[in-house]
């Protein structure tokens, strides 16, 4: 097969090489994960700071991790426009999951730097560090600190190492006193771009490269602890038991269902731990993650309430003890029209059929909508497939997400 021209797709290929060269950030040899404030994070940060400078940026990283680059443009006084996506991850990752949207905004900037554009207004790249969530019991919360919504209680959340959020924070060279400097002014943004993969299979289905989200669905969150007694495995008669983990198990049971029962909600019990853990001990304790979602906030909170009840219901006929813990409620939160429709020209612009679709997973643009006008862009990945490390997009559809971002950002900033 002949070797495809330089410049075809030099755009997707500029993309995925930045994307390429974060990828080796990881907490773990075997697998990308880079989890916010970790070592891994920290390189990451640093070489995306790196690349910002590269491209002409004014750059740092901010008190709480996040990396932010900005060119003042031709009237640094005039409301900016932020692209963003976040750099941490899931555990065993994929290497898409918002770092595609951090790199394509640095791809846009190069590109307008390229074209002789300077654009009339200031833009920012911002790669947040705690999107994922995955590490402490946040929400979104170097998004939120922008808009001065920053919880101080997230400061004392504690990681499953035991460490807290606060030391580790100190230990990434973050500065908690400095939480309050991190919110803007609104009157100072003009809107939130956010590009990101569409961890779904509609786009594929549709065989469309980019589509544009309507929506994006709300999540409850919350830690379950179930408390039985431990016993001798071998001794204690199958009616006297208070075992956590079967009670667990029939809660899970019940959560799934529920959670299906709504159009459009979801419900996943995605981490547990089973304390002591020998396999000759019956279960004491049993600590687990809720994540539940729908594009109603009202259903989302009566579904929790009723997964609440049907817990609540086992574990009293088990004789175990039920805790609750929530520790995420964000809202289902629809994005700018306005923004959409100039997403809507770029697309037709390219030939391509302006869809829309919600997204069930949330984003920092959850968090930037409570600062400015948010809209986001989802690409194309393959079978849907996301939090997996076969999470893969093609470059040329890497390369028509770059044109439409840089085409809808000129359109911004003429
Ligand atoms: O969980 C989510 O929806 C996102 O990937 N953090
Ligand atoms: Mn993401
Ligand atoms: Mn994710």
């Amino acid at each position: 097969m002949t070797p495809a021209p330089a410049t075809e797709h030099a755009l997707g290929r500029r993309a995925i090489a930045l994307l390429d060269a974060l990828s080796q950030y990881s907490d773990d040899p075997a697998r990308l994960t880079r989890l916010y404030l970790s070592p891994a994070h920290r390189a990451a940060a640093e070489a995306t700071l790196a690349f910002m400078r590269a491209a002409g940026l004014e750059s740092r990283i901010d008190p709480l991790g996040s990396v932010v680059g900005r060119l003042e443009g031709q009237n640094p006084d005039r409301p900016a426009l932020i692209i963003g996506s976040h750099i941490d991850t899931v555990v065993d990752a994929g290497r898409y999951d918002g770092t595609l949207g951090v790199v394509l905004g640095i791809v846009a900037v190069e590109a307008l730097r390229e074209r002789g554009i300077v654009p009339a207004c200031p833009i920012e790249i911002i790669a947040f560090g705690d999107e994922e969530n995955a590490r402490f019991p946040t929400n979104l919360s170097t998004a939120y600190a922008l808009s001065g919504r920053y919880d101080l209680r997230w400061l004392d959340g504690v990681d499953q190492d035991g460490l807290v959020l606060r030391d580790a924070l100190r230990a990434f060279g973050g500065d908690a006193s400095q939480i309050a400097s991190v919110a803007r002014r609104p009157e100072d943004y003009r809107g939130y771009l956010e590009v990101h993969i569409e961890q779904g299979p509609q786009l594929q289905a549709q065989d469309l490269p980019v589509g544009i989200v309507s929506a994006i669905n709300g999540v409850s969150r919350a830690r379950v602890t179930v408390t039985g007694e431990a016993g001798h495995a071998g001794t204690v008669p199958m009616d006297m038991r208070r075992d956590a983990l079967a009670a667990t198990a029939e809660m899970i049971l019940a959560i799934e269902t529920i959670g299906g029962k709504y159009p459009g909600t979801v419900a996943t019990v995605g981490a547990a731990q089973i304390e002591p853990g020998a396999v000759n001990v019956i279960p004491a304790r049993v600590v687990f993650t809720l994540d539940a979602r729908s594009p109603d906030d009202t259903q989302r909170h009566a579904m929790v309430r009723q997964m609440t009840s049907a817990c609540e219901a086992i574990a009293q006929r088990r004789k175990v003890d039920f805790d609750l813990k929530p520790f995420m409620d964000s809202p289902a939160t629809a994005m700018d029209s306005g923004l959409m429709a100039v997403l809507d020209d770029s697309l037709s612009g390219l030939h391509i059929p302006p869809v829309r679709l919600a997204s069930g997973a949330g984003h920092d643009a959850v968090a930037m909508a409570a600062l400015c006008p948010t809209a986001m862009l989802f690409v194309r990945c393959k079978d849907g497939i996301s939090h997996n490390p076969a999470e893969s997009i093609t470059v040329a559809d890497a390369d028509v997400a770059a044109r439409v971002l840089i085409d809808t950002v000129t359109r911004l900033v003429a």
